[in-house]
């Protein structure tokens, strides 16, 4: 039989070496040396390269390390082939194992048949490895890291490690090094060690007390909801071990962000909540307490979404824990996370800002419907490695109930795993059946292992059941009636844990039942003291008033002249002997002279407001697709040498910083991108953080952290942040999709005060609102219409005496109006400003006056009010949107123009603009110029 026959590249791989054996003995392992010799490689001469270890096997020698038993070979020359077959068949069978054996893993607690996998079957291979040839078979030659001198021995070690409670998926992986690391891992048992009795008996007070929480609470509130745990209890220990292991290691923060399932669970024994509080909320259901309106006019949230932190002490140290708060919206917690924990983990003292993943980590708790079938999970696995987003490796545990509220794996993707996605990003992923306690711990030791190595994600795919209905007012049986019969005679995961401790003599069956009556009198004693201290729930408070004008007027946001003189200077100045393109050299030399003669433009008001801020002390991080350079080439932040491609931003390193300032370019996403980014702001309260998008248009990818996080999550979570959103708007007649960042919906989401929203129209008014939102003791989310055309357009720049003085004007007068004359008067905001001054018929009409407003929430009605009070001749008022009707401002701010306009001497207030559209733009320039052209004729009152 010829090597050549065998299966698979190992099969080759045995004939190289035996060709490169023939050419030179040398160049072989030994261990290969000595099988070729027995084979009879180099016995004699006269044997060509062709010779195939077959023919030339003339001699009888006893394979090396052939135990005692084998049975003496028949005929000497086909048994030294036939070992040759048979090493190059266990390769197969070990390669085999590794790839497959996930799929005859027993990973199902309810006991599925695993569908197995030929290659597995060692007595299907050519030659079949009976055990006479596996016990010929040296381990060593196979790599192994189980021990066992033979195939024979190690064997059973591999069916064991690879098919048992837990699986591995991790030859998938394109890092050689890591493969191997992996593997040694796995294979040598390191992580799967017994652990002390104390600890075994520690875990199963954990699993107690997991259990008691979920029925004392489904057995005291029933119906109410508490997405139950059960059939997932290992998490809660998981997580226990998670932390203990990453404080032990010098972290100081874990970041978890999780959905419903199992999450009151976590409150209190992840994070640490008192019985008593998660009781409170129950209670309070009840008590209907939870009709009290926040104060300050919050909404609150349901108990499952909201926040928790706490500190934990570990072996090593306390540790800080928190929940993230999430939305209902599954999944679309994880890029948040990612930020807050990058906030966590990055020193914002100075220069590009310091990132050490070591001191936080970042764990996702997924659903198994919802990983699949998520895109933001995708989205969230591709910030892993990148330089501005990576958080040294996220630890993800799919809790994995096999349903998806009603819906079956079969239905919710079309993998065979949950977790498949994950391989597509270079991710090790471990299965593991949720009713091994100790193999799921040993999975989470082997994840955060592998994280301190090589600093990437781990998926953990923790394979349970749900014991009960999606939630506690469902029934499972009408769905999955068969899933459920079963479930109903399988033991808890606790019981399970506990009969195995007492057949193993860890603790007698009377200890394991005295620890469960401490768990449920510890939450019976929890109630009692709850129930005696709860009061009458107090009266609902009325409405809180809703606010007129915005936050911020008081800030400073000037700077001094020298101060921006000098920042100017250093923030074009490169190293010795770095080029700058020429093309761009010219046009940023041009700030030399702007900063003297006027016009300077956005990007230098911008860069110079930066720079202020970091000498404030501010931190600035900026991200962004092409953000460094800037969608429109006006920013230039981060210059790049033509010749050496090195590349160098001027502002970090200014001699005055405070503060670091980052900046990156983002990958292309909106929903992930902009979720990180508010997660960052959310834990890094000092800094500047500020999202742009490529065009505003774009935005709406990340619809869900704009209406679950940013405008909602100080009146849910009481959580807000400074993040500001950089959209660039505007109608230029680049058609539907480059034209509207949707300004209408973030008006309409405008209430209490939760963000700002703002347009302007000069560079300095960019530079003072800018400053004003990173100085601003009151924090909250900006959004912020950008320009385009504006970028370069003289009329929008500045002089650096507008710098120096004033403040951002939430209204900006007609400074050429006379003011006794004007009978009509235009409000607009942002370009279309410039498309109306700009006119050739403007001059025409010197009884019309142009105004802006650049605040649009909170409005600024007593701005408006002034200068309204300042036309006393004043007929009607315009307003003027390049935007159809029933988009851009007008419909939510035409009723606080009303109300303004009443208290003036003009009746009421005309809409001039697009009509209502479906598409937010024409697709034609020549029709978009003579819409324009009609808006603005239309405004000024000169259409006819
Ligand atoms: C984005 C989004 N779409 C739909 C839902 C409604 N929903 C709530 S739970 C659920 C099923 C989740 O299944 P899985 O991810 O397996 O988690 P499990 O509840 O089983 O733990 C669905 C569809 C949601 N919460 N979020």
């Amino acid at each position: 039989m010829a090597v050549a026959d065998q299966s698979g590249p190992n099969a080759a791989y045995v004939a190289q070496l035996f060709a490169d054996y023939l050419d030179a003995p040398a160049s072989v392992p030994d261990e290969w040396r000595t099988i070729f010799d027995g084979a009879g490689g180099h016995e004699g001469n006269g044997h060509t390269a062709e010779t195939s270890p077959a023919a030339a096997a003339p001699v009888a020698t006893a394979a090396p390390e052939a135990p005692a038993a084998a049975p003496p070979p028949a005929a000497p020359a086909e048994v030294d082939a036939e070992l040759l077959g048979g090493v190059a068949a266990a390769m197969a069978l070990v390669k085999a194992y590794r790839m497959h054996g996930h799929l005859a893993a027993r990973l199902d607690p309810l006991g599925s048949e695993p569908m197995g996998d030929p290659a597995l079957d060692e007595t299907r291979l050519h030659p079949p490895l009976t055990p006479e040839l596996q016990a010929r078979i040296p381990a060593r030659l196979l790599r192994l890291s189980v021990p066992g001198e033979t195939l024979l021995d190690a064997l059973p070690r591999l069916r064991e490690v690879y098919t048992g409670s837990i699986a591995y998926e991790i030859e998938h992986i394109s890092d050689h090094a890591e493969r191997v690391w992996l593997r040694k891992a796995i294979e040598s048992g390191r992580f799967r060690a017994t652990p002390a009795p104390e600890q075994r008996v520690a875990l199963l007070r954990r699993l107690t007390q997991v259990e008691g929480l979920e029925q004392y609470l489904r057995r005291s509130f029933l119906g109410q909801k508490q997405f139950s745990l059960e059939g997932l209890d290992s998490l809660v220990p998981m997580l226990d071990e998670t932390i203990e292991l990453v404080a032990a290691a010098g972290a100081h923060e874990v970041v978890i962000g999780m959905a419903h399932r199992g999450r009151l669970n976590a409150l209190v024994h992840t994070v640490g909540r008192s019985y008593e509080s998660v009781l409170r909320e129950f209670e309070g259901e009840r008590s209907y307490d939870a009709l009290v309106v926040d104060p300050e006019g919050g909404s609150g949230d349901v108990k499952y979404h909201l926040p928790a932190s706490g500190t934990r002490v570990s072996q090593a140290g306390e540790i800080d824990v928190t929940i993230a708060p999430n939305p209902s919206h599954l999944e679309a917690v994880d890029p948040v996370v990612e930020g807050w924990t990058r906030a966590e983990q990055t020193d914002r003292s100075s220069g590009a800002a310091l990132h050490d993943p070591t001191v936080a980590l970042a764990v996702l708790i997924h659903g198994d419907a919802a990983f699949p079938g998520q895109g933001v999970v995708a989205e969230t696995f591709n910030l892993q490695s990148l330089e501005g987003y990576s958080t040294g490796g996220t630890l993800h545990l799919i809790t994995n109930n096999q349903v998806g509220f009603t819906t079956d794996p079969a239905e919710g993707r079309s993998t065979r795993y949950s977790s498949d996605l994950a391989k597509g990003f270079d991710v090790p992923i471990v299965h593991v059946n949720a009713d091994d306690p100790e193999a799921a711990l040993s999975a989470v030791r082997l994840a955060l292992a592998y994280r301190a190595e090589f600093g990437h994600d781990f998926v953990v795919d923790l394979v349970g059941y749900r014991r009960f209905g999606h939630q506690e007012q469902d029934e499972a049986a009408y769905t999955q009636p068969l899933q459920v019969e079963r479930i109903e005679s399988q033991p808890t995961v606790r019981d399970q844990f506990a009969a195995r401790l007492v057949e193993e003599g860890v603790v007698t069956q009377d200890e394991a039942d005295a620890i469960l009556d401490d768990v449920v009198g510890a939450l019976r004693a929890a109630h009692d003291r709850l129930r005696a201290s709860i009061a009458e729930p107090p009266a609902p408070p009325g409405e809180p008033p809703q606010p007129t004008t915005g936050t911020g007027e008081a800030v400073e946001t000037a700077v001094g002249e020298d101060r921006l003189r000098a920042l100017n200077e250093q923030l074009l100045a490169v190293p010795e002997g770095f080029t700058v393109h020429p093309k761009l050299e010219r046009q940023l030399a041009r700030r030399h002279d702007t900063i003297e003669e006027g016009g300077i433009d956005w990007g230098q008001a911008e860069a110079l407001a930066f720079a202020s801020l970091l000498e404030d002390g501010i931190p600035i991080r900026l991200s962004g697709q092409d953000t460094e350079r800037g969608t429109f080439a006006h920013r230039h932040l981060v210059l790049h040498d033509p010749r050496s491609g090195e590349t160098v931003a001027p502002i970090q390193h200014l001699p005055g910083a405070n503060a670091s300032f980052e900046a990156y370019n983002s990958p292309l996403s909106e929903y992930a991108a902009l979720g990180f980014e508010y997660g960052y702001s959310v834990a890094a309260p000092d800094a500047l953080v500020l999202w742009e998008a490529q065009f505003g248009d774009f935005v709406n990818g990340a619809q869900i952290v704009i209406d679950q996080f940013i405008v909602a999550g100080r009146s849910k979570w009481k959580q807000t942040s400074r993040l500001t959103l950089l959209l660039p708007h505007g109608y230029e007649g680049n058609g539907p999709e480059h034209s509207s960042a949707r300004l209408e919906r973030f008006l309409q989401l405008g209430a209490q005060e939760n963000i700002r929203v703002a347009n302007c129209t000069t560079a300095a008014q960019y530079f003072h609102l800018l400053r004003r939102q990173a100085l601003d003791v009151v924090a909250r989310p900006l959004v912020l219409m950008t320009p385009k055309g504006l970028l370069r357009l003289r009329p929008a720049s500045s002089s650096l005496a507008e710098l120096t003085d004033g403040r951002f004007e939430p209204v900006l007068d007609d400074a050429g109006a006379d003011h006794g004359a004007v009978e009509r008067l235009v409000l607009c905001s942002g370009k279309l400003y410039f498309d109306t001054v700009g006119h050739e018929l403007r001059e025409s009409v010197p009884g019309v006056a142009v105004a802006r407003i650049e605040q649009l929430y909170p409005f600024p009605v007593e701005a408006l009010e002034e200068l309204l009070a300042a036309y006393p001749r004043l007929r009607e008022v315009v307003w003027a949107q390049e935007e159809p009707q029933n988009m851009g401002a007008w419909r939510s701010i035409r009723h606080r123009l009303e109300e303004t306009v009443r208290a003036s001497t003009a009746e009421g207030v005309r809409y001039v603009g697009r009509s209502w559209k479906a598409s937010p733009s024409e697709g034609y320039p020549t029709a978009h110029q003579r819409e324009q052209d009609r808006i603005v004729r239309q405004a000024l009152g000169v259409a006819d």
